[in-house]
């Protein structure tokens, strides 16, 4: 019962890592997570569109897998892959990469939802896919490629996962998680929806077969166990391959009520359901039905996030005013809350570049003080963020009928007081904090089920989670006045727009 190392490959979209989880299924269990190796993921353009550079993030997962094996001293018991959703790769007849991956945050989809709502209403879509309308949903971008000589060539459509545990295995599989969010599964049946690729001539025979998380995946062909210094056989394992699935199979919640936000570059901000809510009221509030681990349905709706201020510290350093984080947070604590604050759930702040500029002009819609400085613009930021998670849970509460007591954030976002703090207080819940590593160690926990080594269901899987984890609590204040006055004020600002 000595623990195994399984090694967790989780790209997002600001940083790829791979860690090594060492689990034992003695007692009650045992887990530890260890950072091995961490990349940056930085998208290219390139003759007038955005790419991801996933020649480089592979590089990366490689040598993140050779120092898996140099951290544990061997090689892991087995892989598994997570990363963002949506974006795809398109593989010629003899395999071969068609193009870079285009990037969601890519123009390439505007006007689309009018292309696809001539021939599918939204609400048709919705009842059939139970998907939020984002423009960059997979349907719409292979809509948006319909007719160009890549698509035509293409014989696979591999999702970013499923493409990486292609050049690892040489086998191809769609993972069902990430599936749910190209907009062709049908919830219910969680099976590819023929009625909708087929009134949009979308090809489904371009994926290749559905398989679960908790499914063998292959095993790590020969040149790659050469390049990474590996003794195989190493299998890898399908786990929840879209991050928030990974991310929400790790929120160490006991019971069902719970709303998370799973916060990084977006945030996430919802329930986990039993089965999906396909309502027009549903639709219109723009809440997404996603499928999860063992047969769950992620509820919730896509905030911008900290991409808000991921893009503004970019701003700054490339005017020569470059901002450390940890004193901007510190800074913007100090600056009086909700004086300044705009709609986070705006696809106008989508697209990269000139942020600070955009939040301002967003705060002059909204009719509030413009803020100036960095540390009041994270300020405005941070709070708005809290705003739209309040919104969301409240919603997702409304529509679905659950019950909350308490919100978990996971994600990066965790490392973030005061945005811990402001969304406590905004939703006048306790908000639980952590682990910021959600999605590795989600990534992990189901490999390490796979393989025997641990066992039962998501409630088993969160148990080993709280016993492993020091998961930080902040109180909300008693007095929500100046929130509630925020929200309504937004919501009248919403519903201008
Ligand atoms: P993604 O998976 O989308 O790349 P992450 O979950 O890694 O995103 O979250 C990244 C974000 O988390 C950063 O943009 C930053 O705002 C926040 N973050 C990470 N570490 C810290 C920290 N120590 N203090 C405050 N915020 C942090
Ligand atoms: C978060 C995420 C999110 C998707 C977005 C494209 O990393 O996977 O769940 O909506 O990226």
């Amino acid at each position: 019962t000595e623990p195994l190392p399984f090694a967790a490959v989780d790209l997002g979209a600001s940083s790829g890592r791979v860690m090594v989880g060492h689990v034992s299924g003695r007692g009650a269990g045992t887990l530890r997570l260890e950072e091995v190796h961490r990349f940056p993921n930085r998208p290219v353009r390139t003759a007038g569109t955005l790419h991801w550079d996933i020649l480089s993030l592979y590089a990366g997962v490689l040598d993140g897998l050779r120092a898996a094996g140099a951290a544990a001293g061997r090689a892991p018991a087995s892989v598994g892959i997570d990363t963002w959703a949506v974006d795809y790769g398109l593989l010629d007849a003899t395999g071969a990469l068609l193009g870079n991956p285009v990037h969601y945050r890519d123009t390439r989809t505007e006007g689309e939802a009018a292309k696809v709502g001539a021939v599918l209403s939204p609400s048709a879509l919705y009842g059939a896919t139970g998907l939020q309308y984002l423009p960059f949903n997979t349907l719409y971008q292979l809509t948006a490629a319909q007719g160009s000589p890549a698509l035509g060539a293409a014989r696979r459509l591999l999702l970013i996962p499923d493409l990486i545990a292609y050049w690892l295995t040489g086998e191809a599989g769609t993972e069902l998680t990430n599936a749910s969010t190209t907009q062709l599964i049908d919830p219910r049946t969680r099976e590819w929806s023929r009625s909708v690729a087929d009134a949009l001539g979308i090809d489904l025979t371009l994926f290749a077969p559905l398989r679960g998380p908790g499914d063998p995946a292959g095993r790590l062909l020969p040149e790659v166990l050469a390049e990474t210094g590996l003794t195989g056989p190493v299998p890898v394992t399908a786990v929840g391959s879209h991050d928030t699935a990974s991310a929400v199979a790790a929120v160490p919640a006991s019971g069902d009520r719970f709303a998370y936000v799973a916060t990084g570059t977006w945030s996430l901000a919802g329930l986990e359901l039993d089965a999906p809510v396909l309502t027009e009221e549903s639709r219109s509030a723009n809440f997404t039905n996603e499928l999860g681990v063992d047969g769950t349905v992620r509820y919730l709706r896509n905030i911008m996030g900290l991409w808000l201020l991921q893009e503004c510290l970019r701003t700054w350093e490339a005017e020569g005013a470059p901002q450390r984080l940890d004193r901007l947070l510190r800074e913007a604590a100090g600056v009086p809350g909700l004086r300044s604050f705009v709609d986070a759930d705006d696809p106008a702040f989508l697209a990269p570049g000139g942020m600070p500029d955009r939040i301002r002009e967003a705060c002059r819609r909204v009719g509030g003080p413009v803020p100036e400085t960095p540390a009041e613009i994270t300020r405005c930021v941070l709070d708005s963020l809290a705003l739209a998670h309040r919104r969301a849970i409240e919603d997702a509460r409304r529509l679905s009928g659950r019950a909350v007591d308490t919100v978990h954030i996971v994600g990066g976002g965790a490392h973030n007081e005061l945005l811990c703090r402001l969304t406590a207080d905004a939703c006048g819940l306790p908000v639980v904090a952590g682990p910021a590593e959600a999605a590795a160690l989600g990534n992990v926990l189901v490999q390490a089920r796979a393989a025997g080594v641990v066992r039962g269901g998501l409630a088993e899987l969160r148990a080993l989670l709280r016993a492993t984890l020091e998961p930080r609590r902040y109180e909300p204040t008693r007095d929500r006045a100046e929130w509630d006055r925020a929200a309504a004020l937004l919501a009248g600002e919403g519903g201008r727009r």
